[in-house]
């Protein structure tokens, strides 16, 4: 597709050759746009008018020496300008992510910063936009670091208690060191018992369609999704694969997943569609599950057992249901009076057809994610990997803070490094050798 601009980015110790090879003039003042015409150098025909930037090494995102250059975004000055810039010496496309990858590599962003990136510019919602910007902002990589710096005092306390006979110690050192455990345990475990809200905001709330054959599930997708998304018959069976479609309720982000009817069945395909919508629902963090209102006040067998309190049932075709029904059609029914259904489900009566029901339907969900999202973008933990490394830290300091110091201290030392490395993992600071400094700058020891 042809885009009104595109911008090419030049990054390494040819950039500023390859500009004023492209403009046959001087490289521009440093950090500020200027209009130049581009031309190809053997034929000095022009390629474009472009706008131009230079960032002279150490001032550019990659630490490297820089270029950016803006022209317009039709395909084929899109091809011709890379492939004169891919001729010249020196040059190469680069490889995904090998910009921040660079950056990186010469300490301008940390690891955090750098997924940070990634997930600003996947960002489908206003909530997942605010905890993106914050991650790339440096917030998630300050606490870490915090928590890390803490840990390195820490250990030249715990080297110092080793490493030195104690009239040489401040008296109140094994106390201290203790207490300063303590408390750093204490922030660690805080970090972690978020309720999985920051995942959860950065994932989308998962949320799976379950139900009988031919209840409506697809036809609800549909309607949420505001396109034809799913297919719809009126034959039982018709929906196999598992369909997601992305919802923004109220800034929060919902995948909801159609997903095939349950229910026993011979033909190979289906069986399979069937295995994989159990398996969905077992993931989501919250199932709707839908029947058609005539089969209420019974959950068909092969539904049984796969809610958890707090799911949705939905009584679907209310618009067909006689008179008789009417305790379903005035709202009085509830899951208790639902057989083979658990206790606090959410039940609404809905018809798809014409729409009575689905705006309730709506509120609760939006609600919902509220509910297990508000407060997300606060969180330190985005990914799974963060929760590993922070778990990971707390057990060793963990053991550290249950052994007595004056047992076997090298052992315990080594508990509180474990820890600090788990923490270095998380923004790509491994090295724990400045734990001498520290070290040094705590007790004046300075022999
Ligand atoms: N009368 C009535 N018919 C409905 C309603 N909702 C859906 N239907 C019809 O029910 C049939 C099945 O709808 P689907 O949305 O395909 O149902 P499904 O649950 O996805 O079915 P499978 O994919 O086969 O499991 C279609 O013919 C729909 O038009 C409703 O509220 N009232
Ligand atoms: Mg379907």
């Amino acid at each position: 597709v042809a885009a009104a601009i595109a911008v090419f980015r030049l990054s390494g110790p040819q950039a500023g050759q390859a500009l004023q090879h492209l403009t046959a003039g001087d490289l521009p003042e440093p950090r500020r746009a200027v209009l130049r015409d581009l031309k190809i150098p053997q034929s000095d025909e022009l390629i474009d008018r472009a706008l131009l930037l230079w960032f002279p090494e150490p001032h550019s995102f990659t630490g490297e020496d820089m270029a950016e250059l803006h022209i317009h975004g039709g395909r084929a000055g899109i091809a011709l300008l890379s492939d004169i810039l891919s001729r010249l010496p020196g040059l190469r496309l680069a490889e995904p992510g090998e910009f921040s990858r660079r950056a990186f590599e010469a300490g301008k962003l940390d690891l955090t910063a750098i997924e940070g990136i990634a997930d600003l510019i996947a960002a489908e919602t206003e909530a997942q936009h605010r905890q993106a910007a914050r991650q790339m902002a440096g917030e998630i990589g300050a606490q870490y670091e915090a928590w890390r710096a803490e840990l390195v005092v820490l250990l030249a306390e715990v080297e110092a208690a080793i490493d030195f006979p104690d009239e040489d110690l401040p008296g109140d050192l094994h106390p201290r060191v203790a207490r300063r455990a303590g408390q750093l345990l204490a922030s660690l475990r805080q970090g972690l018992d978020d309720g999985r809200r920051g995942e959860r905001l950065r994932d989308g709330l998962s949320v799976a369609v379950i139900g009988s054959p031919n209840a409506g599930k697809s036809s609800l997708i549909n309607i949420l999704a505001r396109r034809e998304a799913a297919i719809v018959t009126a034959v039982p069976g018709t929906t196999r694969d598992v369909i997601e479609v992305h919802l923004d309720l109220e800034g929060y982000p919902l995948i909801l997943a159609d997903t095939a009817g349950l229910r026993a069945t011979e033909d190979v395909v289906e069986s399979e569609g069937v295995r994989r919508a159990r398996a969905r629902a077992e993931e989501a963090d919250l199932r709707l599950m839908m029947i058609e209102a005539q089969a209420a006040p019974r959950l068909p067998e092969d539904l049984v057992g796969l809610q958890k309190a707090g799911d949705f049932l939905l009584l679907n075709k209310i618009d067909l249901l006689s008179p008789g029904h009417g305790r379903i059609l005035d709202g009085e029914i509830d899951a208790g009076k639902v057989q083979g259904a658990v206790e606090g489900l959410k039940v609404f009566a809905v018809s798809l057809n014409d729409r009575r029901g689905i705006e309730l339907v709506l509120a609760a969900l939006a609600e919902e994610a509220r509910l297990r999202l508000q407060g997300a973008e606060l969180s330190v933990v985005t990914r799974a990997r963060h929760r590993r490394a922070l778990e990971e830290c707390v057990e060793a300091l963990a053991r550290f803070a249950e052994v007595p110091l004056h047992r076997t201290p090298e052992l315990v030392a080594e508990d509180v490094r474990m820890a600090a490395r788990a923490l270095g993992r998380v923004t790509g600071h491994v090295d724990v050798e400045e734990v001498l400094g520290a070290l040094f700058a705590e007790f004046c020891i300075g022999k």
